[in-house]
């Protein structure tokens, strides 16, 4: 006997990929229910690579009393709407928004790194999923903290544009094809030209000149880390369709060599260590594209701090950074808490 489990923003970019690892991963679904907004109602989407299609549901009329899980990927406003009302009907909810994910009163997981905090997730029946840039780097980080302590982290991220979906996507590659033809370029989605370019602003401003991307890197990795980690970021939408990237300056409480961290990495779950010090030795975004893995490359001492540690990490972060993630709690849920059959 298996779950029933809802997709709620099924056709986007983080809901069609909750669908494909579902499938990949043979989570023990008796029932799916692919829902959106009423513009994709009756529409049909692919569960995986099964040849099962959906039919997909209007999401404002749906009742989830009887469903088990309900994966979410729509923005704060309609998750507003629908989480409460499918964790009142008994249905857990694992948010991918960033409405919850600060309450104090959920859970906010990455299974590799915290996932005995899932056990709070009755007070309200909801579990938040980490922002992608978090996720990744809070993978690379645990086990480094676990070995010597981490207090400080400096980390720049180089974010692609599926981040902001599909329509960050279409405008990369709607920009690049009019400057090869000739045509003019208008930002719509971004403030400033993307293609061939970089954009050191994602999500809005705050007053202390930071923005709000880069406070949730700050904020969560205390949640889900170690809330005595000081963390400060800066965030950059870069020209790359999937996979985000970011270098990461860490100081640690205690000495830790390079070598010693590579062989911590090279164990660690959900990090894959490909470093070698030589030309190509190291992972770019496009070779992680589909990957479930946190990879890492570029370990070295940074010689201008005592115990100080510089990396490089990717992932994909529609993968990791937001629908595998989602499923993997959804999977240790089952394990701690709703054991079926
Ligand atoms: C981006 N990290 O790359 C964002 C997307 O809080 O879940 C995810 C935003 C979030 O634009």
């Amino acid at each position: 006997m298996g779950y029933r489990v809802v997709v709620v923003g099924a056709t986007g970019n983080v809901g069609r990929e909750m669908l494909n690892i579902l499938a990949e991963r043979e989570f023990p679904c008796d029932e799916i229910a692919a829902l959106a907004s009423s513009r994709s109602q009756g529409s049909e989407i692919e569960y995986g690579d099964t040849g099962r299609m959906l039919k997909v549901k209007n999401v404002d009329h749906f009742d989830f009393t009887g469903w088990d899980i309900a994966l979410f990927a729509v923005g704060s406003e309609p998750t507003k709407i629908h989480a409460p009302r499918a964790a009142a009907a008994g249905c857990v909810v694992i948010d991918n928004s960033s409405l919850y994910r600060m309450d104090p009163d959920v859970p906010l997981i990455v299974p590799e790194v915290n996932p005995e905090a899932i056990d709070g997730y009755k007070a309200k029946n909801i579990i938040a999923n980490p922002n992608c840039s978090t996720a990744q780097m809070v993978v690379a980080l645990k086990p480094l903290h676990d070995a010597a302590k981490i207090t400080r982290v400096v980390v720049s991220t180089y974010q692609s544009t599926s981040g902001s979906g599909k329509a960050g996507m279409d405008e990369l590659f709607e920009q690049s094809r009019a400057i090869f033809v000739g045509d003019p370029v208008e930002p719509r989605k971004y403030t400033k030209q993307i293609a061939f370019n970089v954009i050191p602003h994602i999500d809005v401003f705050l007053d202390d000149g930071f923005t709000k991307e880069e406070w949730k890197m700050v904020v969560e990795t205390k949640k889900i880390l170690d809330p005595k980690i000081k963390v400060v970021a800066t965030c950059v939408r870069v020209p790359v369709f999937v996979g985000h990237s970011e270098a990461i300056n860490i100081e640690m409480e205690n000495e830790l060599s390079a070598e010693q961290a590579q062989d911590i990495l090279r164990e660690a779950p959900g990090v894959m260590l490909i470093d070698k010090r030589e030309d190509g030795g190291y992972v770019t975004p496009i070779e992680c594209v589909g990957d479930g893995a946190t990879y890492v490359s570029r370990v070295r001492e940074d010689p201008t701090v005592d115990n100080g540690l510089v990396l490089w990490c990717v992932a994909d972060n529609l993968r990791k950074g937001a629908a595998l993630n989602a499923v993997q709690i959804a999977e240790l849920l089952g394990r701690r808490h709703l054991k079926k059959g």
